[in-house]
């Protein structure tokens, strides 16, 4: 529930990733509760939304899930155009998963927004004993541009909800209040919104 008073924030999230990573399974087990061995493929790309609500601020976010394959690349721009977050996901156990992840950030350096909050996340932790990517280089990429890491796992639900509090708290700090933001118990609740980093 929000709470009375403070900021809310409105947030495009996207994520992005080769497919298979878990990119669907973590926005499952964050929005959800829930996790599939057999998780389907995304076709194009879903929608979610969730709210996470912080001492300083409630974050409602907006959630672009993308497909990930080669034949949707031209569509992702569309996602993450305008987003306040974005999260590139990775498989610790395969490596090439790692090298289209470096892409993507790549390719949000070249087009995306500056101020967006970028997260570099390492899934599938519960594959340890498959590990093809060391948690070092890992984070060594993401502090070299400018992202936070993180290590998770969608089928243990380690660090889910870290992820996307570490997010929410990332935005409430860099989206200012706007003077006009609504707190929840004055008497215009619902119909004055500070919406945040949107395009
Ligand atoms: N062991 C393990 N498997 C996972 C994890 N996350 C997803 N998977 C599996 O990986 C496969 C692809 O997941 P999916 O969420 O569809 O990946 P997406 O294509 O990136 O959306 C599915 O079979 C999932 O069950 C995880 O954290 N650990
Ligand atoms: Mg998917």
């Amino acid at each position: 529930m929000a709470k009375p008073g403070n900021k809310i924030i409105q947030a495009k999230l996207v994520l992005l990733g080769d497919m298979g990573t878990g990119k669907t399974s973590l926005v499952l087990r964050f929005v959800k509760g829930q996790f599939f061995n057999h998780q389907e493929p995304t076709i194009g790309a879903a929608f979610f939304t969730q709210i996470l609500s912080l001492t300083e601020a409630t974050v409602k976010f907006d959630i672009w899930d993308t497909a990930g394959q080669e034949r949707y690349h031209s569509l992702a721009p569309m996602y993450y155009r305008g987003a306040a977050a974005a999260v590139v996901v990775y498989d610790i156990s395969t490596k090439d998963t790692f090298v289209r992840a470096k892409k993507w950030v790549e390719e949000l350096q070249r087009q995306g927004n500056l101020s967006m909050v970028m997260a570099l996340v390492a899934n599938k932790s519960d594959l340890e004993s498959n590990r093809e990517v060391d948690a070092e280089e890992g984070e060594e990429f993401a502090q070299e541009n400018g992202m936070f890491y993180m290590e998770t796992s969608a089928r243990t639900a380690d660090n889910i909800n870290e992820l996307f509090y570490e997010i929410a708290k990332r935005l409430a700090k860099t989206c200012p209040s706007k003077p006009n933001a609504m707190s929840l118990n004055n008497e215009d609740q619902g119909r004055r919104r500070s919406f945040c980093c949107l395009g």
